[in-house]
């Protein structure tokens, strides 16, 4: 038994890591689409041993498929999702386009899998990758103690900008050291050697749009009484966003409290030596599905405080691996219908 699934944006970063992930959790397929913008059309992708040539997004027919993952960026979602849900598919869609929507669930599988269970519009939206790694960490703390309030800082790298933000980082780099690091274009400052205090739009408040996404998107799939407050930093690192987070409970939660809990949450991989190098970082975080926590201590400047690490790779539990694990959630809750079963 196997899903007819399309993946549009299918030759971009994240819809890379998507067919890479699909195959690697051996997720029940019968026929992959490759859908992309006319510019990328003939373009191939990889899924396992098979080659796939895009296709047309504007001339596919998605009444013939099961299941299709986007990652696209928000104007296509926004102009296809909803005609695609209509057409009997279920989409997940990666980009911050329906995240708010009422009728269309936020979903972060270790934290909100029911959220799956009703779909007015046929539509799934995966979280931002700074907000998804977090919740999976801050998911299992609250329901020990509540949270009260999260500060978070994040360290996020230059994927998350898509493929050209990772070019300007190498081209930069290279740039320095034979003819002067070559002008931004992607970012608002030289990325190489350098961190940005910026990410996506300033809103009317002073936080840009990331910072109030993380805020929105915690409430939205944790608990709309967390206060949280950001600030959301570029690092000149390739792949694997790291966040620095400061959290207060209303009840006691000691640091050994939080070590147990989080070496048995689902998701989540404590590396916590308080020795050199006893803790993660972006760089072995890529490639990888766990969240990692390390740094686990008592903040004493508050009331029932904890101060702590996390690393992962935001191009999958980010992205494509938390779309996929929605694809896995639906397919084990028997939600997929099968237009056209094997
Ligand atoms: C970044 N977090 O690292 C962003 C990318 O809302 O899905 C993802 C933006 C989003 O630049």
């Amino acid at each position: 038994m196997g899903y007819r699934v399309a993946v549009v944006g299918a030759t971009g970063n994240v819809g890379r890591e998507m067919f890479n992930i699909l195959e690697e959790v051996k997720f029940p397929v019968e026929k992959m689409h490759a859908i992309a913008s006319r510019k990328s059309i003939g373009a191939e992708v990889s899924f396992g041993s098979q080659i796939i040539k895009c296709e047309d997004l504007e001339q596919f027919d998605f009444s013939k498929v099961d299941i299709v993952l986007m990652s696209a960026g928000g104007s296509i979602s926004a102009a296809w999702a909803e005609k695609i849900g209509a057409a009997g598919a279920i989409v997940i869609d990666n980009s911050s386009h329906f995240r708010m929507d009422p009728d269309v669930p936020l979903v972060v599988p270790e934290v909100n899998p029911d959220a799956v269970n009703s779909l007015p519009k046929n539509i799934i939206a995966n979280p931002n990758c700074s907000t998804a790694q977090l919740v999976v960490v801050l998911a299992p703390l609250h329901a020990e103690a509540k949270i009260k309030r999260v500060v978070v800082s994040t360290y996020q790298s230059v994927s998350g900008a898509g493929k050209e933000g990772m070019d300007e980082l190498w081209e930069q780099t290279k740039g320095v050291f034979v003819l002067g690091a070559p002008e931004p274009k992607k970012f608002t400052k030289q990325i190489a050697f350098n961190v940005i205090p910026h990410i996506d739009v300033f809103m009317e408040d002073g936080f840009t749009k990331e910072e109030w996404k993380m805020m929105a998107e915690t409430k939205k799939i944790l608990d709309p009484s967390i206060k949280l407050t950001a600030t959301a930093v570029r690092v000149p690192v390739m792949v694997g966003h790291a966040e620095s987070v400061n959290i207060e409970f209303e009840t006691p939660l000691d640091e050994d409290d939080v070590r147990e809990i989080l070496r048995d949450a689902e998701g989540v991989e404590v590396i916590d030596k308080r020795e050199n190098g006893g803790y993660m970082t972006p760089k072995e975080s890529a490639g990888e599905f766990p969240v990692y926590v390390s740094r686990i201590r008592t903040d004493p400047t508050v009331d029932n405080g904890i101060a702590l690490w996390c690393v992962a790779d935001n191009l999958r539990k980010g992205a494509a691996l938390n779309a996929v694990q929605i694809a896995q959630l639906l397919h084990d809750k028997g939600l997929i219908k099968q237009k056209t079963p094997a």
